[in-house]
């Protein structure tokens, strides 16, 4: 049955270029489902873009001597284009600074206060003397309260998943200047989380998440306390009460709710300015947010208690596949450290589907992950050249020059062959269940088994044997024709992870139709249609060892950690 999704990716802080380590969280494996669904003929919405309000903008913004609005149309613009260049299949991509983001947050803001969800009060927030203004959450670090880590910010804790308030903080210190700070009272509005403890527990009560996901959210449910929804910052949306001059909207207030207002620019952009509400007003929609682990309270908890204490009836999340981090050769990525890849220079040297197929096998999925140079080179090679090039290149190779490149009907078919396609249509269907459950790494093995198994089917029947007899000719084209089948499904589980790699040996084989309106339905006809297919194409290239040297140098160099 056909279904609706509406598929988020985390919306990223523009105040940094994307890297790899983001992409492989919330990014990728988004981006292969809502491919993979649309190969299903799901009607799919994929919604991401630009978060930026909050400290983590204008503190960087400060760092580089520029305006949070300066600063964030720098990276908002880089980094919709890496997207781009990494071949995402967004519906739209967004920010939270357009005009038509402000409304929705102060509605949201309006109908909690009116409700009864909103207090104001007055609490002591910490104070720079020697900046003479009150500093938030990134501006601060000090000593997690929960685990007692180091250097923790001043919102979450990186080391232990906490999240509390900055005056938590054990000796906080200013992160510009690294001087003790001093609590005085401001006003603030705080959002009672405590009141919705009820509801959102029966409401969770019917989730089947992710382990992690489900950890996190029962010790987060027990403790729920009214937090501050405004700072004291020019930086953000505006509260929509009288004499709040010099206070804004927290980023956690707003961001999620650029989900919606991101859907609502998609909606005007398409000249149908209703058609979000098909999306957030229906029910049946399922709204599946891609994250990464340390932004589980605000997807499982407060946006959803956000949600339930407004008048409009929001879709409530569905799921939350939360991933760990990417590791790059066994330290976090940092571009301040050096220790990063840009994904510029990266992808002048290699295909964007090595680093999609890459990443989406090593997803870090129970756990985290690492990019390793040396391994995405033997991934590369022995899997997408030693096994899915080479199959696809030997049996076009093949069909040229001992079938004029056209596909013949098989005839004298034995049991190899309806075994080798029954297993070929039986693995395509555990990948589309796999693909379904967000279980990524899976699915792309089960890619390479087809592949594998692909291959020893040729060895196995050895057409070349066949091509030198006349009269086992047509045991050769049946060979061929399984061969082509095989490929046949091979382009079209491949679409997800590897869009250009499929369309282009989706060509190949000869269809002229668009590879998604052919989707996994198509692979329900038999038989190949008696098509003529294309002069065989190399599909990757083989990785030499110097090219990845030099990339590990580049990096080892470039790294300002000793
Ligand atoms: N920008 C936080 C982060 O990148 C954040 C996500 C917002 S999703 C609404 O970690
Ligand atoms: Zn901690």
């Amino acid at each position: 049955m056909k279904k609706k999704y509406l598929v988020t990716s985390a919306l990223l802080y523009s105040n940094g270029t994307l890297h790899f380590g983001h992409l492989a969280g919330a990014y990728l494996p988004a981006d292969c489902f809502s491919r993979a669904m649309r190969l299903e003929k799901h009607d799919v919405l994929y919604i991401s873009g630009s978060d930026e309000y909050g400290v983590a903008i204008t503190l960087s913004a400060e760092k580089a001597k520029k305006t949070p609005k300066e600063h964030s149309d720098l990276f908002h613009k880089e980094n919709k284009e890496l997207f781009e260049k990494l071949n995402f299949s967004f519906d739209h991509y967004s920010r939270t600074t357009w005009e038509g983001h402000i409304k929705p947050t102060q509605t949201f803001f309006s109908e909690l206060l009116e409700n009864g969800y909103i207090e104001e009060k007055v609490t002591e927030q910490l104070f720079s003397e020697e900046d003479q203004r009150f500093l938030a959450d990134r501006y601060v670090e000090g000593i997690c309260p929960k685990c007692g880590a180091k250097e923790a910010r001043g919102d979450e804790c990186i080391v232990c998943g906490a999240s509390y308030e900055a005056t938590d903080l054990i000796s906080p210190k200013s992160k510009l200047t690294g001087s003790d700070l001093v609590k005085k009272p401001t006003t603030n509005w705080f959002m009672r989380f405590d009141l919705f403890k009820e509801k959102l527990t029966s409401w969770l009560s019917k989730k089947d998440w992710k382990p992690n996901v489900v950890n996190f959210v029962q010790s987060y449910i027990e403790d729920l306390k009214p937090r501050a929804i405004t700072r004291d910052s020019d930086w953000g949306v505006k509260i929509p009460l009288e004499n709040t001059e010099g206070k804004v909207l927290y980023v956690w207030f707003d961001a999620p709710i650029g989900y919606i207002s991101a859907t609502q620019e998609w909606a005007k952009l398409n000249k149908d300015p209703t058609a979000w509400e098909r999306y957030w007003l229906d029910p049946e929609t399922r709204l599946v947010n891609f994250i990464g682990k340390d932004n589980i309270p605000f997807h499982a908890i407060f946006f959803p208690a956000m949600c339930m204490g407004q008048n409009t009836p929001y879709k409530l999340v569905d799921d939350i596949p939360a991933n760990e981090f990417l590791n790059l050769e066994g330290k976090q990525f940092s571009k301040s450290a050096g220790w990063t890849i840009d994904i510029h220079q990266f992808l002048k040297d290699f295909d964007v589907d090595q680093i999609r197929y890459y990443l989406a096998a090593n997803a870090p999925e129970t756990s985290d992950a690492e990019f390793s140079w040396k391994e995405f080179q033997t991934k590369c090679n022995t899997e997408l050249v030693g096994k899915f090039g080479n199959l696809v290149n030997r049996t076009f190779v093949f069909s040229k020059k001992h079938c004029d490149l056209t596909v013949s009907s098989p005839s004298e078919e034995e049991d190899v062959d309806r075994n080798f396609i029954k297993d070929i249509k039986q693995l395509t269907e555990d990948y589309r269940k796999a693909v379904s459950q967000y279980r990524l790494r899976k699915a792309v093995q089960i890619f390479m088994e087809m592949c594998q198994i692909g291959n020893v089917y040729f060895d196995h029947k050895k057409p070349w044997v066949d091509a030198k007899e006349l009269s086992s000719v047509p045991r050769m084209k049946t060979t061929i024709y399984h061969l082509l089948d095989c490929l046949r499904h091979l382009s079209i589980v491949a679409y997800p992870v590897m869009p250009k790699t499929a369309e282009k040996l989706f060509n190949m084989l000869g269809f002229k139709e668009d590879l998604l309106t052919y989707g996994f339905e198509g692979l329900n006809s038999e038989l190949l249609p008696l098509q003529k297919l294309l002069a065989p194409e190399i599909l990757f290239k083989k990785l030499e060892d110097d090219l990845i040297e030099k990339h590990h140098q580049e990096l080892l160099s470039g790294s300002k950690i000793s």
